[in-house]
């Protein structure tokens, strides 16, 4: 066989079932392996620095990019991914990855940017994703899920022979970025370690052979197994930590009550793993997300994170999440979460960057620096400092010392840090903690952080940094006296020549610069300042080394050419550049910059900012009534009939038939019923339950007169014990309105909202029906035919979540191409039911410039109705008081023609006579650079006539 041949067939292989996309093979391969210290590739260690990020809730794919390369600015060098198998199967057997589902684009995006991945398929993922990532069609499959039941094994199997290739053509053995693979997802109580082996033994036959891990969350006191050994242990066992909680209402008081928020070690061979250490946090009492981001802000980062570091001794960890996004379409678990999966997190759901992004960057650049050290450190004694408490870590090979000096107290303290001969300053705000470094090259002792310290045109450059007006004082080694030049600020130095010492102290303030040389080392440039000057520092490498840029909203990218360096950047506003590199010119996203050289030896020049935007205002919106399904005389005739007396579900029907959506094949969103029957007169009321998870609510008609609506039901578990499961309601039958002997239709609209997860491994979470779950006609025994109605063909390209089974979803009335020309013009209320909205827009944004968009809607959210949002057919949005607190729906670009005309629809399903607001265009950030962005196609009207 020729060698070509046999890659031909390794490609075959390796790509599974005809799966698209090229494979990295071509790419020389590394080598991954691990002890007790650190993960390693090709024998060097590696600092495992990752942030999560949900390809899933950004359907945008040119926007991953952005959101990549802002980790990768911010010193992560990896990313953690979730891949949501019912993102990806519509139905069994069903796969689909093209579009805004190419996975493999994904991993190419973070090869391209630089980033390790860390592979997380599940199957079961949790992560407030309807059914925790499990179908809805995996509810009527046999077999307990997330055990080694035969229906559930042989439907996972399908999923990871569909996904575990195109993981493993991007491992890092074959040249790509995926660096370890994650099996399951808190697999704690109800486990089978058959089903935990299978997964890892089925990943191996795919070919997947970079260290497979798991994470385990978050009090070992609860773990039925550590699968540290046995059957289904893995390699590196992970721990999740998530000390802040998810109580986002009273952020300015909270302070860990999950713990201390320490990773234990689970095996004695493999690195400590923080597979998932908080990063911000799910809104599960409606706060809003900047609360949740306070919950988890600055000090919490500070505190908690380098307390991870050094008394965990973690050396690989994951921020969950980096980036939340959007639950668009019915992507969310119903229980935990509305549109917005913003997160809190230290980017935001409109993609910009935060304070908390600031903090990951001071402390992902110092990893960055001394990640060489810091791969191989056991627990060493600390220096001590009255009042505060310390903590050490050290390399027994190179003697840096990593000390973690913390105050838990509120108040701030002042002290000096007894360090070996070195008696320094140091000064804690309350609950702030420092990661100081010693005998690091020449830099002794230090009160300082370490932002960077970087060699560039033949000299160190180093960034350290305190809070503003606290004291700092650095000792650096020396074989003979330097020559110390104060550049900028009041720094004094002295020489202790017997030990070699040279000290500086200062103040964190405004930026020092001081410039030392000979003494037997390269020349250090130092610059000292606070945290915030400090977070105005990017650094990137190029071919010809790192450069250091200070200024700028972001720095992408750095490539070097001949005597010149091309930077990617982003600007908020016009303001200068400082660029420290070896190279004589710079270039800012393709263009020249006037730049003079400093006594610093960098580079200064100044940068434009972002033009202005004008978005237009929302008018011309046009309205029409929906909801035809509540008429007596709609032809229901081809709706599926519900006939079936038994299901899977722990939940028994209360009346029969089966009334649950799922059994139906409808599995996501709103669906319709119709019960016909004769009445006879004597009907006092109608008893309805419906189950929808949180936020659901059903609408009843009866022989097209409204009766009402109630709330769904909620997860049937002691999660909710506020809101007991079902969803019962009871609606009197108006006089008169039920002839004896003639026909009647009792009509239901059900909101379902998505499925619950299964993070107890025991199907009563996940299996709970959706939909009706009896229905009654009191006062009557007259049987009655149940017919039901839900998404009708799934679109293509929006995926099958994306839609549910209004009427106008399945005519086309989200779509822009859909006719709404006779539509009259929108009035201002609706009555009880369903209402359409409808308008267009132009846009023309700045060419060269990211701007963010949001719809905001004014006000608190309505109680009367709820809104889905459609923008070009895409669900973006489900506003309401019933739903949550949002008013801002981010409209990313790609789904947003940013230069061109947008459609916007809005289905009102209002439970009474409303007054609706109709919401306007705002910009959420501004930059001038930004990535560029294409529309992201779909088409503009239905496949073809669904409405039956
Ligand atoms: C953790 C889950 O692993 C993750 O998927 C997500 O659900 C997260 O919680 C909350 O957003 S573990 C949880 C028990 C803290």
């Amino acid at each position: 066989m020729k060698l070509s041949r046999i890659l031909l067939v390794l490609v075959l292989a390796l790509a599974g079932g005809g799966l698209a996309g090229a494979p990295s093979v071509a790419a020389p391969g590394h080598r991954v392996s691990y002890d007790k210290h650190s993960l390693m590739v090709d024998g060097r260690r590696v600092l495992v620095q990752a942030a999560e990020f949900h390809y899933f809730r950004l359907p945008s794919p040119d926007l991953w990019r952005d959101i990549l390369e802002k980790e990768k600015a911010a010193g992560f060098n990896a990313v953690s991914v979730y891949f949501d198998w019912a993102y990806h199967s519509p139905a069994p057997g069903v796969y689909d990855f093209t579009g805004v589902r190419d996975v493999d684009r994904l991993l190419r995006t973070a090869e391209q940017a630089g980033l390790y991945v860390i592979a997380r398929p599940g199957p079961y993922i949790n992560a407030e994703t309807t059914g925790g990532g499990f179908p809805g069609w995996l509810k009527l499959v046999p077999g307990r899920a997330r055990s080694s039941a035969p229906g559930y094994t042989a439907a996972y199997r399908d999923w990871l022979g569909h996904i575990n290739p195109i993981i493993a053509r991007h491992q890092v053995t074959r040249g790509g970025p995926v660096l370890l693979y994650n099996v399951e997802n808190e697999y704690a109580v109800n486990t089978d370690p058959a089903y935990m082996q299978d997964l890892q033994d089925t990943a191996r036959a795919h070919g997947i052979d970079v260290p497979i891990t798991t994470n385990l969350c978050c009090d070992a006191a609860s773990w039925t197994s550590t699968w540290a050994s046995g059957p289904g242990a893995v390699q590196i066992p992970g721990v999740d930590d998530y000390p802040q909680s998810f109580d986002c209402g009273n952020a300015a008081t909270v302070w860990g009550p999950w713990g201390a928020g320490i990773t234990e070690r689970v095996r004695d061979d493999a690195p400590v793993f923080a597979a998932e250490y908080q990063a911000g946090a799910i809104d599960v009492n409606n706060a809003g997300y900047e609360a949740c981001r306070e919950l988890t802000g600055v000090a919490y980062t500070r505190y908690f994170q380098k307390s991870n570091l050094i008394a965990g001794g973690a050396t690989a960890f994951s921020y969950y999440m980096g980036f939340g996004g959007t639950n668009w379409g019915w992507l969310a678990q119903p229980n935990d979460t509305y549109t917005s999966y913003d997160y809190g997190a230290a980017i935001t759901e409109g993609r910009q960057l935060t304070a908390k992004y600031d903090e990951y960057k001071r402390q992902g650049y110092f990893l960055h620096a001394v990640a060489g050290s810091l791969t191989r450190t056991d627990p060493a004694p600390a220096p001590t400092a009255a009042g505060l408490e310390t903590l050490a870590r050290a390399n027994p090979d190179d003697g840096t010392q990593f000390v973690l000096v913390r105050n838990p107290g509120t108040a701030a303290v002042s002290s000096t840090l007894q360090w070996g001969r070195y008696a320094l300053p140091v000064t804690l705000l309350g609950r702030d903690a420092k990661v100081l470094t010693g005998g690091y090259r020449q830099f002794a002792a230090s009160t300082s952080e370490i932002l960077t310290h970087e060699t560039i045109g033949g000299r160190d450059i180093a960034v350290l940094y305190g809070n503003e007006g606290t004291p700092g004082a650095t000792v650096l080694r020396y074989p003979s006296r330097p020559r110390v030049t104060v550049l900028d600020g009041r720094v004094t130095s002295a020489f202790d020549a017997t030990h070699g010492d040279l000290r500086l102290d200062y103040t964190h303030t405004g930026p020092a610069r001081v410039l030392i040389e000979g003494g037997g080392h390269r020349p250090l440039l130092l610059m000292l300042g606070t945290a915030e000057a400090a977070a105005s520092f990017w650094r990137a490498d190029t071919s010809a080394g790192p450069v250091l840029v200070r200024g700028t909203a972001l720095l992408r990218s750095a490539t070097a050419t001949p005597g010149s360096v091309a930077l990617r950047a982003d600007t908020a506003a016009a303001g200068p550049v400082e660029v420290f590199t070896a190279g004589r010119a710079v270039t800012v996203n393709g263009e020249r910059v006037a730049s003079r050289p400093t006594p610093s030896g960098s580079l200064l020049g100044h940068l434009p900012g972002p033009r202005p935007v004008a978005l237009p205002a929302l008018t011309g919106w046009r309205g029409h009534a929906e909801a035809p399904e509540a008429a007596p005389g709609f032809d229901d005739s081809r709706w599926t009939v519900a006939a079936k007396t038994t299901s899977l579900s722990p939940f028994a029907p209360i009346t029969l038939p089966v009334l649950f959506s799922d059994e139906y094949g409808f599995h996501t969103g709103s669906v319709w019923y119709r019960g016909r029957f004769t009445a006879t007169g004597a009907e006092t009321s109608v008893s309805l339950n419906a189950i929808t998870g949180r936020r659901g609510n059903y609408l009843v008609w009866l022989n097209g007169r409204y009766l009402g609506s109630a709330a769904g039901g909620v997860q049937a578990d002691s999660d909710a014990p506020a809101n007991p499961a079902p969803g019962p309601g009871t609606f009197g039958v108006p006089p008169g309105l039920l002839e004896p002997g003639k026909p009647a239709v009792l009509s239901v609209l059900v909101q379902n909202m998505g499925h619950n997860d299964d993070w107890t491994a025991d199907d009563n979470r996940f299996r709970q029906p959706r939909g009706l779950v009896g229905a009654r006609i009191d006062g009557s025994a007259a049987p009655v035919t149940w017919r039901l109605q839900g998404t009708a063909a799934i679109d293509p390209a929006r995926g099958a979540l994306n839609n549910g089974g209004l009427y106008g979803e399945r005519a086309g009335w989200s779509l822009p191409g859909y006719a709404d020309r006779g539509w009259p013009p929108a009035g201002s209320t609706v009555p009880a039911g369903v209402t359409w909205l409808r308008t267009a827009f132009r846009l023309d944004l700045p060419h060269g410039q990211d701007t963010s968009v949001a719809l905001r809607f004014p006000g608190t959210p309505p109680a009367g109705y709820r809104a889905i949002v459609y923008l070009n057919g895409w669900q973006l949005g489900q506003y309401g008081a019933a739903i949550g607190p949002q008013t801002d729906f981010v409209l990313p670009a790609g789904l947003l023609r940013q230069d061109g005309r947008n459609t916007l629809a809005i289905a009102v399903i209002a439970t009474t006579p409303s007054t609706v607001t109709t919401p306007s265009l705002t910009v959420v950030g501004r930059h001038r650079g930004g990535v560029p962005v294409r529309d992201v196609p779909a088409a503009v009207s239905p496949l073809r006539a669904a409405v039956t």
